[in-house]
């Protein structure tokens, strides 16, 4: 919550009833709205951000547009064909939790107005977050994202410095670097921690994709031609710099011994993406452990569906996979409300998209074979850092003290990482442990005979920054006049979990 909003008007409260809501307008949320909508149901889209597309067609600044044109004009012809079918788009509305019926949705609007958000269905399309782990200097001024490097870059034309080290695992490493290259940064190297490149008999599986290795061959050739190294097998041990970074040291993962140093202005490193699940797991639907990469993910089906009826969970918040599979997903939810409400769609584009989704699956499940395991990384990353490197950057909270509570005989096993969020702050800053949980959980998995039964931290409310205002405001919204299709079928949402069972 937010002081400063305190005497801000919080207006006029208002309570939305749709057919369907949908929270998130990226690729997945885009492609449910358009054929929802175009099928005549009533459905409100919110996002929290100025413009729809979300990360994959983020809308460029109308300057940088006009001078060097749209990167995706496929995205912005998908957002008008969404307001054109009717959709009711609400941007700069942020949800921030769910009300104590387990069913509405509580978001503040641009100016700080309550909206409570009601839907007979329920579309959680909110993404993912950046992989981050901690390393000593990661708090530094110019320590990023790739995914941030990649925001400049492409809606503002903008480099994140002049001489950059793009870091850390994952597909999207070499895609950012290039966007850099083509700004005229000098990239001085990307370091990939995992040896996804390296011939060998699990790579072959490429070979059913050619589109994909085209794409990997021309980011390869622009690359090299660059001269940036791709140094595979290599992670950042460490960066440097007093008032912003101004080196980075980068060895072979396991051996830090070999370790080399680079000047830069500029760090990107990230580990790939993670579902984004705190409403998810705040409506009550059933989430489990991803074996392979360590993330609590909502259980759903191909169609979205999750263990609480009439509530979906599509795009990368029901997993990673990119923007096509995040459309296809979106596309079969919608297709199966449409089933649902007595309005099927044509057998031909059902069973396209089913096949268009298996087919994703496939190049998905061959990336996760080549890149490591983020659980793996992340457990061997975490547990070796320095006691004085910084876990919790908004709290200031160092891996020392994280596992001076996790090792205290009085602290039962497994361990409740609330119980270390509560002793060393750990987590409570603005990003409500975003960044950190998955790195506080690894620290106290390594302190001698400590297990933790998290691998973050639970969804708490509110899940986003929101003025005091908005919260208080929140208790007192009458219901206003829901807009539904006459004759729609009764609430397909199923009784809602009881609170007190909500994580
Ligand atoms: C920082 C970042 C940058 C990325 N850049 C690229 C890229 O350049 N190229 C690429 O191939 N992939 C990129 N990805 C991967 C990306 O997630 C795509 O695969 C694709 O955009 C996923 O589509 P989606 O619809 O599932 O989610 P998104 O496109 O992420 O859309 C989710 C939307 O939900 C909104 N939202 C989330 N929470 C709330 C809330 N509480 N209230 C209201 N609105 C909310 C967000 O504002 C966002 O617009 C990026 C991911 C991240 C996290």
């Amino acid at each position: 919550m937010t002081a400063d909003h305190w005497n801000e008007p919080s207006g006029a409260p208002e309570t939305v009833t749709r057919d369907v809501l949908i929270v998130g307008g990226g690729p997945a949320g885009l492609s449910a709205a358009e054929r929802l909508a175009a099928a005549g149901l009533t459905v409100t889209l919110v996002d929290e951000q100025p413009e729809l597309g979300g990360q994959y067609y983020r809308r460029p600044a109308p300057a940088v547009a006009e001078r060097w044109g749209d990167h995706r004009p496929e995205g912005g012809a998908l957002v008008e064909r969404v307001r054109a079918a009717g959709a009711e788009c609400r941007t700069r509305h942020t949800v921030w939790g769910v009300d104590d019926d387990g069913r509405t949705l509580l978001a503040v609007d641009g100016e700080g107005r309550p909206v409570r958000l009601r839907g007979r269905y329920l579309i959680i399309a909110t993404g993912a977050y950046e992989r981050v782990l901690p390393f000593p200097g990661w708090q530094l001024p110019g320590v990023a994202t790739p995914g941030f490097a990649q925001h400049l870059a492409a809606s503002e034309h903008t480099p994140i410095g002049e001489r950059v080290l793009v870091a850390g695992s994952g597909p999207f490493l070499l895609p950012v670097a290039c966007s850099l290259v083509d700004l005229g940064v000098t990239v001085v190297g990307v370091a990939e921690a995992g040896t996804p490149y390296r011939p060998r008999p699990a790579a072959l599986g490429a070979l059913r994709h050619p589109a994909r290795l085209r794409e990997l061959a021309g980011y390869v050739t622009r690359l090299a031609r660059a001269r940036v190294p791709i140094w595979q097998g290599h992670s950042v041990v460490r960066a440097e710099g007093t008032d912003r970074v101004s080196s980075v040291t980068v060895a072979a993962v396991g051996d830090p011994a070999a370790a080399r140093t680079f000047l830069v202005d500029a760090l990107c490193v990230g580990y790939g993406f993670r579902p984004q699940t705190d409403l998810a797991r705040m409506l009550g639907c059933d989430v489990r452990t991803d074996a392979v990469t360590g993330d609590a993910t909502p259980v759903t089906d191909p169609r979205g569906r999750t263990s609480r009826p009439g509530v979906y969970v599509i795009g990368e918040a029901a997993g990673i996979g990119g923007a096509p599979t995040a459309r296809a997903r979106g596309l079969l939810a919608a297709f199966d409300i449409l089933i649902r409400e007595g309005r099927p769609p044509a057998r031909r584009d059902l069973l396209r998209a089913g096949a268009a989704l298996r087919g994703l699956a496939r190049f998905t499940e061959l990336t996760g074979r080549l890149f490591p395991s983020p659980a793996r990384l992340t457990s061997s990353l975490v547990p070796p850092l320095p006691g004085d490197t910084m876990i919790c950057r908004c709290e200031a909270v160092t891996a020392r003290e994280i596992r001076a509570v996790a090792g205290e005989a009085e602290v039962p096993a497994p361990v409740d990482v609330n119980a270390v969020k509560a002793r060393t702050r750990a987590g409570m800053g603005p990003c409500q442990g975003r960044e950190c949980g998955v790195a506080v959980a690894a620290l106290v998995r390594s302190v001698a005979g400590r297990t933790t039964d998290a691998n973050v931290f639970p969804a708490r409310t509110p899940i986003r920054p929101i003025p005091l205002r908005a919260l208080l405001a929140t208790e007192t919204t009458p219901e206003t006049t829901p807009k539904t299709t006459p004759g729609a079928s009764p609430d397909a949402l199923g009784p809602a979990t009881p609170q007190e069972e909500r994580p």
